[in-house]
């Protein structure tokens, strides 16, 4: 389909930027999962090496099925190149991320990375970050109190409409590779990505939002007639 499309295009451009003997953080999504088809290729016919740690546990089974070698993060400890998707991204290169429910690990990974490169179509570029719901990592203990907690303090800022659902996954609570819940905050537009992301992680029970603020170098932008433009 043209969204597959552009979004192996934009998968096979990032690949351009992976190196021989690169330390590589391996993104979640239906984005990245074209990202590691495409290096799988690379390492079985043209004898790329590189040591991958993926940002789920999906991402880590598809990696290991397509032959890529996937280590863990105290494996390597830092890495060169972190590839991963986005769900929105503005004029700043600033996002929202944990569409997939993994944006802890990824930020992680993304945070431990000298580069970090994202991968999207366009239909993830916005003027402003807020109209895709942002997902609030929080620890089960107490979660409808942490819930109310993100709720008021939601009062204090300019992010528009403001409703919190927790996320499911069919008749039961989501919860992510670490074993947490997520809270997704329904906004409509974030005047300062950066002060929430700061006023959210404060709150007790809070372990990570999903702005990545600063911490994108390079988005490629695939479009379905195959081509890809590049964002720095
Ligand atoms: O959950 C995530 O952070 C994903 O990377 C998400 O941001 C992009 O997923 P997609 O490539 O399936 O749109």
């Amino acid at each position: 389909t043209p969204v597959e499309m552009a979004k192996f295009a934009s998968a096979r451009r990032a690949s351009y930027f992976v190196e021989q003997g690169m330390r590589l953080g391996l993104g979640t999504g239906s984005t990245a999962f074209w990202l590691v088809r495409v290096l799988g290729h690379m390492v079985r016919e043209q004898g790329l090496q590189i040591r991958a740690v993926p940002t789920s546990e999906r991402t880590a089974e598809q990696a290991r099925a397509e032959g890529i070698d996937v280590v863990t993060l105290q494996d390597v400890g830092w890495l060169d190149l972190t590839i991963d998707g986005a769900d929105e991204f503005d004029p700043a290169l600033n996002l929202i991320k944990g569409g997939g429910g993994a944006h802890l690990r990824e930020k992680i990974v993304a945070t431990a990375s000298d580069r970090m490169i994202v991968i999207s179509d366009a239909s993830k570029q916005v003027d402003t970050l807020g109209a895709f719901p942002l997902p609030v990592e929080i620890v089960p203990f107490g979660w409808q109190a942490t819930r109310h907690l993100i709720e008021e303090s939601l009062l204090g800022v300019d992010v528009g409409a403001r409703k919190s659902t927790l996320r499911m996954n069919g008749t039961q609570p989501y919860t992510t590779d670490e074993g947490n819940l997520i809270i997704d905050l329904h906004l409509s537009r974030i005047a300062n990505a950066r002060q929430l992301s700061l006023m959210l992680n404060q709150i007790a029970g809070v372990v990570e939002n999903g702005l990545f603020v600063d911490i994108c170098d390079t988005v490629v932008i695939g479009h379905p007639d195959g081509s890809d433009e590049v964002i720095d």
